[in-house]
C-alpha cells in the first residue's frame, strides 16, 4: 500500500494545529473524507441537485439512477441477495432504533427476552431498552472477560424459549475486539433466533459478506469508512424485512393513503421515508470505491501492523494500561497512564497536535466492568504512519511524568 499516494487523497491531513503537524488518531469516532468523496458531494449540489423518485425531469431522473447505482454498490460491497435489502439511514444508530423498534412490535412480546452484550456502544444498548420498556420484555447481557473476549459459554447459556433476537456489535469501538459474530449467529439460529451485527466498527476494517455470515441485519456508518456523515445503511433479510412494520410514516414509503388505511410501498422504499441525503448516499458510494481500490485486506494488514507496533511500544512506558487485549483486535487501542485522568492526557496530546478520543466512549457498562472513568483511544486508518506512531509514543512519554 502507497501510503504518500493514500495520503495525499486527504488534504484535511496535510495541517498544523498550534503550530504542530496533525496526527489524527481519532478514526474510530470518525475517519477522513478523500478528495473524491468531498467532490462527489459538491459534484451533486453544483449539478445533479433534485428529489429522488418524484420528478419527471431529468436531474431527478439522473439523481435516482445514481441512488440506486449506490444502493447497488452498497449491496455488492456486503455482498446482500438482493439490493431491496440495503435500506439507506443516518447512521448506525437510527439503523438499530429501526430495527429495535419494527422488529420489537412485530416479534416481542410481554417478558420475551433480548439479548445484547457487556461491550455494546450506547446506540445497540438505548434502542433494545425502549424496546423492552414498550413492550413488557427483559434486557439478557453477555459477559466479557478481563481481555476484552465475550464469554460465549455464558451466551449459550443466556438463549432460551423466550430469546427474540440478539444484538451484538461486529468490533468493539472501545476494546478493539473482533467479536466471532459468524459463530455468534451459528449459536443463536441452532435456536431460531435473528441475529443484528453493529457493524459501526467492522465495516471499514474487516471484508463483511452478509450472506456467509448469514446475520439477519447489519447496521453501520457512511462517516466511520472514509463517507459523509449523515448517511448509514440497514442491512435486512428480506424475509424479516417483508414482516416488520415501517419504521417512520411519510413521504415515498407509502402505496395508498386514504384516512381510513394506508398501504405500503414495497422493499426498501417501506423504510425511507422523506426525502432522504442524496449527496451523501452519493458520497458513501465514492468511499466505497476508495476502499475497493485501496483494498479492504491492505488497508486492514496495515492497521494491524500499526496496532501491533503502537501496542509494543505503549507497553514499555511505565504505568501504561491496556483496556481489551484480545487474540482478534481491530486498530483500537484504549489505555490509562497510571492515575492520570484521561481527559488530562488527551488535553496534553492535542497541544502537541496529536488527536485522540477520551472518555467513556458511549460504552459507560465497559468502564464500570473495569471500574475506570474511562480511556484515553487511539485508533488508526488507512491514511496513518508509523512516524505517527512515533509521534504519539514520544509524545505519551513527555507528558507521562507530568501527571504521575
Ligand atoms: N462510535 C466512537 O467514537 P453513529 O453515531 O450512528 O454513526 O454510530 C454509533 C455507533 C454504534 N456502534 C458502535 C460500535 C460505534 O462505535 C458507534 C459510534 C463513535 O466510538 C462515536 S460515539
Amino acid at each position: 500500500m502507497n501510503i504518500d499516494n493514500i495520503r495525499s487523497q486527504f488534504p484535511i491531513l496535510d495541517q498544523t494545529v498550534y503550530g504542530k503537524p496533525l496526527v489524527y488518531l481519532d478514526n474510530a469516532a470518525t475517519t477522513q473524507k478523500p478528495t473524491s468523496v468531498i467532490e462527489t458531494l459538491s459534484n451533486y449540489y453544483l449539478t445533479l441537485n433534485s428529489n429522488i423518485h418524484r420528478g419527471a425531469h431529468y436531474l431527478a431522473a439522473q439523481a435516482t439512477e445514481q441512488y440506486e447505482q449506490t444502493r447497488r454498490s452498497v449491496q455488492k460491497f456486503i455482498n446482500a441477495r438482493h439490493s431491496h435489502e440495503i435500506v439507506f439511514t443516518r447512521g448506525t444508530t437510527e439503523s438499530i432504533n429501526l430495527v429495535a423498534s419494527s422488529f420489537s412490535q412485530r416479534f416481542i412480546g410481554k417478558d420475551d427476552e433480548v439479548v445484547i452484550s457487556a461491550m455494546e456502544h450506547h446506540s445497540n444498548i438505548v434502542p433494545w431498552q425502549l424496546a423492552c420498556e414498550r413492550q413488557g420484555a427483559h434486557l439478557r447481557v453477555i459477559p466479557f472477560n478481563d481481555n476484552g473476549v465475550l464469554d460465549l459459554e455464558a451466551f449459550e447459556g443466556l438463549m432460551n424459549e423466550k430469546t427474540r433476537i440478539v444484538a451484538v456489535t461486529n468490533v468493539s469501538n472501545t476494546l478493539g475486539t473482533v467479536n466471532p459474530i459468524a459463530e455468534i449467529v451459528r449459536m443463536a439460529h441452532s435456536h431460531n433466533i435473528p441475529v443484528l451485527i453493529d457493524g459501526a466498527q467492522g465495516i471499514a476494517h474487516r471484508r463483511i459478506d452478509v450472506q456467509q455470515l448469514d446475520c439477519d441485519f447489519y447496521c453501520f456508518s457512511g462517516h466511520k469508512m472514509y463517507g459523509p456523515m449523515g448517511v448509514g445503511v440497514m442491512y435486512g433479510r428480506e424475509e424479516l424485512l417483508e414482516q416488520i412494520p415501517p419504521y417512520q410514516g411519510g413521504g415515498e414509503m407509502i402505496k395508498d393513503v386514504t384516512f381510513e388505511r394506508t398501504t405500503y410501498n414495497e422493499l426498501p422504499f417501506k423504510f425511507e421515508a422523506g426525502t432522504p441525503a442524496v449527496g451523501d448516499v452519493l458520497g458513501l458510494g465514492t468511499a466505497i470505491d476508495f476502499i475497493n481500490q485501496t483494498g479492504i485486506e491492505n488497508i486492514a494488514r496495515h492497521e494491524h501492523e500499526l496496532t501491533e507496533y503502537a501496542t509494543s511500544q505503549l507497553m514499555q512506558i511505565g504505568g501504561m494500561r491496556i483496556f481489551g487485549n484480545a487474540p482478534e483486535k481491530t486498530s483500537v487501542i484504549s489505555f490509562l497512564i497510571g492515575d492520570a485522568h484521561p481527559y488530562d492526557v488527551g488535553t496534553l496530546l492535542d497541544k502537541l497536535g496529536i488527536a485522540v478520543r477520551t472518555g467513556h466512549h458511549c460504552t459507560q457498562p465497559i468502564m464500570d466492568r473495569y471500574g475506570i472513568p474511562g480511556t484515553v483511544r487511539a485508533s488508526f486508518a488507512a491514511y496513518n504512519t508509523r512516524e505517527e506512531v512515533d509521534t504519539l509514543i514520544s509524545a505519551i512519554k513527555r507528558i507521562a511524568p507530568m501527571l504521575q
